[in-house]
């Protein structure tokens, strides 16, 4: 089935990678190089052997689609998963007026005291992205990555590009066409991003009527943002297909270094001790025509029924 190539992944990861140092002073096991194919037909692939909060990827999907890049839209959804990079541009500015912060990932996780230090400060710098415009155009912003790439890439002649709105034309006039690419990658404006784009570049594939859509991800965190990015992909693969009249076929993730964080592996292997449930199902509103006019309430998952969540630190 579809969630056994996921836990496939992680046992040979485990059994078979390779123990690396990485820019987080984590530590992972990895390996190069890993594709899985997920049938979408078969029911939408959300892992049942975890909860994986289905509403957090709703946003920061439509957050992509919208073009934007602050997290403000994020919090104002409840949706911390991007904070952590943000808050890096604070506690590094002249503005910064609290306790010292550097290396606060790996701190938080080792000092207790360090943390509620830690937490007290992110609780104030949500506060004020939040109620401060100003503070939000200054210190939310992630530099230029995903939405800036996929509807604004900037061109050498001070043009901007809509990738997204390109390649839904492209699907709807030439379905043949072997450029149905959108890239996030782009090497001129790497260097100012909060995080290089893990999610690189996607393709589309029209036969028989479905929709099929490869990533490659240059980096995976097989615990915590693997089992987003699969959902996140196939969502977009639902929705760029409901707008352009077709079925969704297959979502193909092919990943350069796919990684287990070695503060995962007891998660990962309560998780591998789960048998996976049913597959859920998506539920999207139909009155809604164009992928660029959906709101959060639009999208739903229906009889989604999984094995209770795994906490897990996240490497920032
Ligand atoms: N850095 C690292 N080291 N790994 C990532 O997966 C990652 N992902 C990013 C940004 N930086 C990253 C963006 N995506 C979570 C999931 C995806 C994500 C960021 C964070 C996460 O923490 N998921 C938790 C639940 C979080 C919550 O409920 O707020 C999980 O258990 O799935
Ligand atoms: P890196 O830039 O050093 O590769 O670190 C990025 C980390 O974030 C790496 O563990 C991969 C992970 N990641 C995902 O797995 N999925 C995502 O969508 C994002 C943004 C990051």
């Amino acid at each position: 089935t579809n969630e056994n190539q996921y836990l496939e992944l992680c046992k040979h990861v485990l059994n078979k990678g390779s123990d690396r140092g990485d820019r987080t002073g984590t530590g992972t096991r990895s390996i190069f190089g890993h594709q899985m194919r997920f049938n979408l037909e078969e029911g939408f692939p959300l892992l049942t052997t975890k909860r994986v909060p289905f509403k957090l990827i709703v946003s920061e999907l439509l957050w992509f689609i919208k073009g934007d890049t602050n997290i403000r839209y994020l919090l104002e959804y409840n949706n911390n998963i991007w904070n952590e990079w943000a808050f890096k541009n604070w506690i590094e500015s002249s503005e910064y007026d609290g306790p010292d912060m550097t290396d606060f990932g790996l701190k938080a996780q080792e000092d207790p005291n360090f943390n509620e230090q830690y937490l007290k400060q992110m609780e104030r710098f949500k506060q004020m992205i939040l109620e401060n415009e100003e503070f939000a155009q200054k210190f939310g912003h992630l530099g230029d990555v995903y939405g800036k790439q996929w509807r604004h890439w900037k061109t050498s002649q001070n043009d901007t590009i809509d990738q997204l709105a390109d390649v839904i034309n492209k699907i709807k006039t030439s379905p043949e066409s072997r450029r149905l690419i959108v890239s996030a990658w782009n090497p001129e404006d790497v260097p100012s991003m909060a995080l290089p784009p893990c999610h690189t570049l996607f393709q589309f594939y029209v036969q028989d009527g479905k929709l099929s859509c490869q990533l490659y991800q240059r980096s995976g965190d097989i615990f915590l943002g693997i089992p987003f990015n699969i959902a996140s992909y196939s969502l977009l693969t639902h929705l760029i297909a409901h707008e352009c009249g077709l079925k969704v076929g297959e979502f193909i993730h092919t990943i350069g270094d796919a990684h287990i964080y070695h503060n995962h592996f007891d998660q990962v292997k309560e998780q591998l001790s789960r048998d996976p449930r049913h597959l859920p199902s998506l539920s999207i509103n139909s009155e809604v025509t164009s992928v660029f006019d959906f709101e959060v309430e639009d999208i739903k998952i229906e009889n989604y029924n999984p094995h209770p969540a795994i906490k897990a630190p996240i490497a920032v």
